[in-house]
């Protein structure tokens, strides 16, 4: 079908049934983000300033990684004739990795079910002060890719959400949080890594190739980049895998033509880990390379000499680097020396605590907003009385029994290590299930080691102590036996994941054999799954002795005291599913990883035939119903939306990419919600839009809002250009077509409790 775009006369006007009158000032519920060109000009001027002192030598020596006596998991060169002092940069997603007096903070995927902006953020914050106080200039975090194609993939829950809108939104706030606390923010991975299974070469083997369409790349995997170069982020990391048969980390295209380009970005792309490149890995556009030399070091240099490689081109590079310290702040005082936290542990160090009292609450709010409450058979939770009775069963009740170092987040779970592609020499695998005990963060460089964990089973015997409950527990039988007179059992389960593997499938039969078999015993089975992605629940959802079940995610170091906080009722379930449980693994557009099966093909292509197709834009387009939709979950109270208002508030014409007015917004919708239940509680408002040739619904904004018993609140949405555009491969430009666009407000996917429309026409 013809585009029809839309002159600069054109314009867009409303066409809903009745037009509320609504004339309440627009409340500010979206923090703007702009992408900082004005820093960014004055971090340039000043790094354009340092660099052009520097020798070819010394531009290149800060272009590359070296090694160090700390435990960074890269430290680039520095220069100290200008004492320009080098950078230390290390994972990750949780928190300081692989060192003491940190803190564990909530997993990406459960800051995605939160749908908390302002939690996002803060976690962001908290978390970049204490990379600073460790002496880390750049956190290799957060993640925007893998986004989540395949629901196996292995690093999903190191990410936010599968919707790219979501994705966006939360990645921006975790930029911003931690550039303002003085850390250069790293969005990885650039871009389509989205499975672990051949994601790098070996043996002769390429890594997997992503091929995927101009069109299916803007809307869906480009979009939170979109959102993370907007937020300012001062650098990228460039992926392992192909992108039509050429690596992530050496294709011009995408680097250069995209990234630095189209979308402006002006910070530095950092290597993946001995990613694949070459020498021309630098005209492509990649600016950094870890963790040692790479093809560059020396050769950069001697590639400059004979004229391979512009010395404009190694400028830039140092350019870039050095703003990005600029832009940040990492030049002042109160930047540690780099790695100073991050010595040895087992060497004589300085115990530096950068655990700041004024994260705990943010730590423990966070955990309690990314569970999901699925399932709540006459209202079964919160418990109403002093229960006499608790049951407490499964592996994932208690603290695991290892050390707290990452590696009991690396292979400390693995109850049965398969060989495999252990041929890499460096991949751990994991069992569906980590039944070593509770689980708060998924494997490897994600994850992070804290003081403490929090377990659920500790956290209701404290609260027995106090209340006199009496607790039965059994954690390792498969078939317990159940005490007669339980007023509730609690069945703790797991799905782990990991960096370097993806998942076997979405649910194991040990862990639904146990539930099932408490079932059968015990009349208020109450389910918990701390899950590191997408968890099928349909071996016994429907079980009429299971009367709730909660997606406990990963919540980090506070797991057992937000969970007991929930189940008494003194913390309110508000998360929503940030991806859709399917009834079946066959109902997701994608399922299985590509080339899962090992066949003995060297040069491995993946073709994304889906488009933008996955999820809940696949279940809705096919009319599949899942068990429990995306943007689903429950609360301990009731919500009434009224009142909508859909009003364009400018005219609209067609715009190109980079243009400032794609962020402009072009309309407002506002809607009432009122919390007519018993107690107060946090509602998450959605709202989808149906653009013409496109899926039937799309995210396209969400707000959070906190309301007692009988209160109202107006909340409102920007729609911005670029949310109602699609690509136009043709003109290589965002779009806004001619047509009708549906809105949708609701409680999730498939609740829409408000629709509208809005009409986009010539004139
Ligand atoms: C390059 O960086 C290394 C590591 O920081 C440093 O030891 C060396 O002196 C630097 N070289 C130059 C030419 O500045
Ligand atoms: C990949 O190939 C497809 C199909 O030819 C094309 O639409 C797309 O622009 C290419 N993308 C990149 C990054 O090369
Ligand atoms: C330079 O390149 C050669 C191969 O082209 C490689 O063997 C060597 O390790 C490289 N040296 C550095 C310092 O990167
Ligand atoms: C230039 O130097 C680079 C790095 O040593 C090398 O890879 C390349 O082959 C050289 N090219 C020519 C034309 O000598
Ligand atoms: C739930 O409530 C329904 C109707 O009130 C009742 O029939 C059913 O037995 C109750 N189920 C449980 C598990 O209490
Ligand atoms: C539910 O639990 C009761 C024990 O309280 C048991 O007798 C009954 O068989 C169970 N129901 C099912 C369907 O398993
Ligand atoms: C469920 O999915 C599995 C894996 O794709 C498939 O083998 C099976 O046939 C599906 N079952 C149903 C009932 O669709
Ligand atoms: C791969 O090659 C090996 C050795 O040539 C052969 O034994 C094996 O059957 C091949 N596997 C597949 C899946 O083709
Ligand atoms: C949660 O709900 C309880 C009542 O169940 C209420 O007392 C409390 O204020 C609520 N907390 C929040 C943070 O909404
Ligand atoms: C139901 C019940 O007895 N709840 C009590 C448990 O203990 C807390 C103190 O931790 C009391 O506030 C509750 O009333």
């Amino acid at each position: 079908m013809r585009l029809h775009t839309l002159s600069s006369h054109a314009s867009l006007f409303l066409a809903v049934a009745a037009l509320p009158p609504n004339s309440d000032p627009p409340q500010i519920s979206l923090r703007t983000h702009s992408n900082g060109n004005g820093q960014w000009a004055h971090a340039y001027r000043r790094a354009e300033k340092l660099v052009q002192q520097m020798t070819l030598e010394e531009k290149a020596n800060i272009t590359r990684g070296f090694q160090s006596d700390n435990i960074c998991a890269g430290n680039t060169g520095s220069v100290p004739r200008l004492g320009w002092p080098g950078m230390c940069v290390h994972d990750a997603g949780n928190g300081v990795r692989a060192t003491d007096m940190v803190n564990s903070y909530p997993s990406g995927i459960h800051v995605g079910a939160s749908w908390d902006r302002s939690l996002t953020y803060e976690r962001g914050f908290h978390m970049g002060n204490e990379f600073k106080a460790k002496g880390v200039n750049v956190p290799l975090g957060p993640n925007a890719g893998p986004l989540g194609r395949t629901p196996l993939g292995g690093r999903n829950w190191e990410g936010f959400s599968v919707d790219p809108y979501l994705s966006g939104q939360l990645n921006a706030e975790t930029i911003t949080g931690m550039q303002e606390a003085g850390v250069i923010a790293n969005i990885k991975h650039f871009i389509a890594n989205e499975q672990e299974t051949l994601r790098r070469p070996y043996f002769g083997i390429e890594a997997v190739s992503a091929n995927i369409d101009d069109k299916t790349l803007h809307e869906y995997y480009l979009w939170p980049f979109m959102d993370s170069v907007h937020a300012g982020v001062g650098s990228v990391m460039c992926s392992y895998n192909r992108i039509n048969s050429t690596y992530g980390c050496k294709n011009d295209k995408l680097m250069n033509g995209i990234l630095k380009t189209e979308l402006n970005f002006k910070g530095f792309v950092m290597l993946d880990w001995n990613a694949q490149h070459d020498i021309d890995s630098a005209e492509a556009g990649l600016d950094m390379v870890m963790p040692l030399a790479g093809a560059w070091g020396k050769n950069l240099t001697d590639a400059v000499a004979n004229g391979t490689v512009s010395e404009a081109r190694v400028t830039d590079m140092a350019t870039r680097i050095v703003a990005a310290w600029y832009l940040v702040g990492q030049d002042g005082k109160t930047f540690p020396t780099p790695g100073i936290g991050l010595k040895q542990l087992t060497q004589p160090h300085e115990q530096i605590d950068a655990r700041d009292p004024a994260s705990k609450p943010v730590i423990l709010e966070g955990a309690i907003a990314g569970h999901v409450l699925v399932k709540n058979l006459n209202e079964t939770l919160p418990f109403k009385q002093r229960l006499a009775m608790i049951s407490v069963f499964g592996y994932d009740a208690t603290v695991p029994r290892t050390k707290n170092t990452d590696v009991l987040f690396q292979l400390g779970y693995t109850s049965s290590p398969e060989m495999g592609q252990a041929v890499l020499g460096e991949e751990a695998h994991f069992d569906q299930a980590a039944r070593g005990g509770v689980i708060v963060t998924g494997g490897r460089a994600g994850a992070n080691s804290p003081a403490y964990i929090d377990d659920p089973l500790s956290a209701i015997q404290r609260r027995a102590r106090e209340n006199g409950t009496w607790v039965n527990w059994d954690l390792d039988s498969s078939n317990p036996d159940v005490n007669a007179a339980s007023d509730a059992c609690l069945v703790f389960i797991n799905a782990i994941a990991t960096e370097g593997w993806d998942r076997e499938g979405l649910h194991d039969d040990f862990s639904d054999d146990l539930v099932k078999n408490v079932a059968s015993k015990c009349s208020n089975t109450i389910v918990v799954i701390h899950a590191a992605g997408i968890r099928l629940v349909d071996q016994w959802i429907e079980h009429p002795n299971i009367t709730a079940t909660i997606i406990a995610h990963l919540p980090g170091q506070d797991s057992g005291e937000a969970l007991v906080k929930l189940l008494y009722g003194e913390a309110n379930f508000s998360g929503k599913l940030p991806y859709t449980i399917a009834k079946n693994e066959s109902d997701y557009s994608v399922y299985a990883p590509c080339k899962r099966t090992s066949t003995n093909d060297t040069d491995p292509q993946c073709d994304f035939t889906e488009g933008v197709y996955l999820d809940y834009r696949a279940f809705d387009a096919k009319n599949i119903a899942p068990r429990f939709e995306f943007g689903y979950g429950l609360s301990y109270t009731s919500f009434q939306y009224s009142s909508l208002s859909i009003k364009p508030s400018v005219h609209l014409f067609k715009s190109k990419c980079n243009d400032d007015k794609l962020w402009q917004p072009v309309a407002k919708v506002s809607a009432t919600i009122t919390n007519n239940g018993p107690v107060s509680g946090q509602e998450v408002a959605q709202l989808y839009v149906a653009i013409p040739n496109s899926p039937p619904k799309q995210l396209r904004g969400f707000y959070k809002t906190q309301l007692s018993p009988q209160k109202s609140e107006t909340v409102h949405f920007e729609l911005t250009r670029r949310d109602l555009s699609v690509w136009d491969v043709v003109s290589q430009a965002w779009v806004i077509q001619d047509g009708e666009y549906k809105i949708f407000v609701g409680a999730s996917s498939r609740d829409v409790r408000l629709q509208g429309t809005l009409r986009v026409a010539d004139d």
